[in-house]
């Protein structure tokens, strides 16, 4: 049977199944070993998988489908090490406040993440009547968020609900990642119109009280699915570099100028992105974060870490 995982916590993993039914699942021996060799991935939120059902709505997970799209994060405690957090997301709506939370930089680094994963990120601001400068933070967004959609929302208000009501399709799959307290559950429980997930006050600071505990995927009534995540803050860029491509699309436009193809847009001659931020258009900071992420990405690629040179080598 074939079936999808909606929830893992330490109880066990949850698996529903086509016609409703749901199995509290464990990983196979045989799929557990190979995950201890590297050579599996243990299954995690979204993911599809193969299942023996056993009696009294118990199962046993024996393979994972090939992923469709993957959300990595770091392993906490290393240097190097990534893994999966979250599958066959389509849409992923990273989340920011418009309080304390706001930050382009970190907003930077989750677009190249959800890019390189490959699913399509959607910016969603959420709490704009807590904003008193919108359209200052909004333009902010709009130079760093050159190709994505941006959404601004306000719970409190009920700015910008109904557009983002409307961005959810049925049978696709979404995710909401951001900061602890930036409103992730609020927006899920309106979605089930059902109190199904705890939401608490943030404290005085801005700062959320990490009120999710773990991963699960709703389905909503119009028929779409939507993951609600505590929030992540070490996520992970793969070994390649197009999930920073893709974040910083100013800079692979401006890139076609330079001089030659391989540039690396740091001491080459006729470079068009040096120009650029020389001149202006391209703000230093804008430029120092492509670098930062682009050389992280190009250290993973060359480094010792063997997973992922596995991972380099399947994808060729
Ligand atoms: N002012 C304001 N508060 C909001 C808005 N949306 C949510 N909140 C409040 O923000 C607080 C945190 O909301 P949650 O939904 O628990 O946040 P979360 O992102 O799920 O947080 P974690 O589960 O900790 O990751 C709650 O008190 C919400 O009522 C909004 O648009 N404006
Ligand atoms: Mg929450
Ligand atoms: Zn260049």
């Amino acid at each position: 049977v074939q079936g999808r995982v909606i929830s893992d916590h330490k109880g066990g993993t949850r698996v529903l199944v086509p016609d409703g039914r749901e199995y509290l699942s464990i990983v196979s021996g045989k799929l557990r070993r190979a995950h201890k060799l590297g050579q599996a991935d243990k299954p995690v939120v979204g993911d599809y998988v193969q299942i023996e059902p056993q009696p009294e709505g118990r199962a046993v997970i024996q393979g994972i489908v090939p992923r469709r799209t993957v959300i990595r994060r770091k392993v906490a405690g290393t240097e190097n090490a990534t893994q999966v957090a979250l599958a066959n997301v389509d849409v992923v709506f990273v989340t920011m406040a418009l309080n304390e939370d706001f930050n382009v930089r970190r907003l930077e680094r989750y677009l190249a993440v959800v890019w390189d994963g490959g699913a399509t990120p959607v910016v969603l601001l959420t709490k704009a009547d807590l904003c008193a400068a919108l359209d200052d933070h909004v333009a902010q967004v709009h130079a760093v968020a050159k190709k994505e959609r941006v959404l601004v929302t306000s719970h409190t208000s009920g700015a910008g609900l109904s557009e983002l009501d409307q961005a959810l399709e049925a049978g696709k799959t979404y995710a909401l990642l951001g900061s602890s307290g930036v409103g992730k559950s609020t927006l899920v429980n309106r979605w089930l119109g059902a109190a199904a997930q705890a939401v608490t006050e943030v404290r005085d600071d801005g700062k959320g009280r990490h009120t999710t505990t773990h991963r699960e995927l709703f389905a909503l009534p119009n028929g779409a699915l939507v993951v609600d995540t505590p929030g992540m803050r070490e996520l992970a860029l793969s070994d390649v570099e197009g999930g920073v491509v893709d974040a910083f699309s100013d800079i692979e436009t401006l890139a076609h100028d330079c001089r030659f193809s391989d540039c690396s847009h740091e001491t080459e001659p006729d470079c068009a992105v040096l120009a650029a931020r020389t001149s202006g258009t391209l703000a230093p900071d804008r430029y120092a974060a492509f670098k930062k992420l682009r050389d992280e990405v190009r250290a993973r690629a060359a480094g010792a870490d063997p997973q992922s040179r596995a991972a380099r080598k399947r994808r060729r």
